[in-house]
């Protein structure tokens, strides 16, 4: 069994304090994050069939946005379960098929580094005054736990 994390309190409150502040606006700031993670890896769009056949622009899409919206929700999450439990709870169910997704469609460990990248700056981007490198911290460590669940069903 692995060791659990200490994530604390203080750490989760972080990070569901600014998901508040996001959340009334997050179809944006869902979209932002998307385009960012495009624009640092164009060829990411091939990535996600329903941007293929579609004729409508980036940012009427509204898939896009409710992709984007599930990495912040679970994110979110991840932060809950490690203050509670010391690791990431995933229902086993969505765990696998996320694993499998990402797994068939070639998602990569430097694919995971892009979102990351884009993830923390969306969120320092609408948090403004209230990002903090703790905030920071608090979100990178709930996003790598998360990714570290969803790598354990890429194999
Ligand atoms: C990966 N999977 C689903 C949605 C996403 C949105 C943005 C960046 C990466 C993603």
């Amino acid at each position: 069994m692995e060791q659990p994390v200490s994530f604390t309190e203080e750490e989760e409150a972080l990070v569901i304090k600014s998901w508040n502040s996001m959340k009334s606006n997050s179809g944006e700031w869902a979209l932002k994050f998307f385009l960012k993670v495009f624009e640092i890896a164009p060829s990411a769009q091939k990535m996600f069939s329903f941007l293929q056949d579609s004729n409508v622009p980036l940012e009427q899409n509204a898939k896009l946005k409710g992709h984007a919206k599930s990495v912040f929700v679970m994110a979110c999450e991840a932060a809950v379960q490690l203050r509670k439990t010391g690791k990431v709870v995933v229902k086993d169910s969505t765990l696998k098929k996320l694993g499998s997704v990402h797994l068939k469609n070639g998602v990569v460990d430097e694919h995971f580094d892009v979102v990351k990248y884009a993830l923390l700056e969306t969120i320092k981007e609408a948090t403004g005054e209230m990002w903090s490198p703790e905030m920071k911290a608090a979100w990178s460590v709930a996003y790598e736990h998360l990714v570290a669940a969803i790598k354990t069903h890429m194999i």
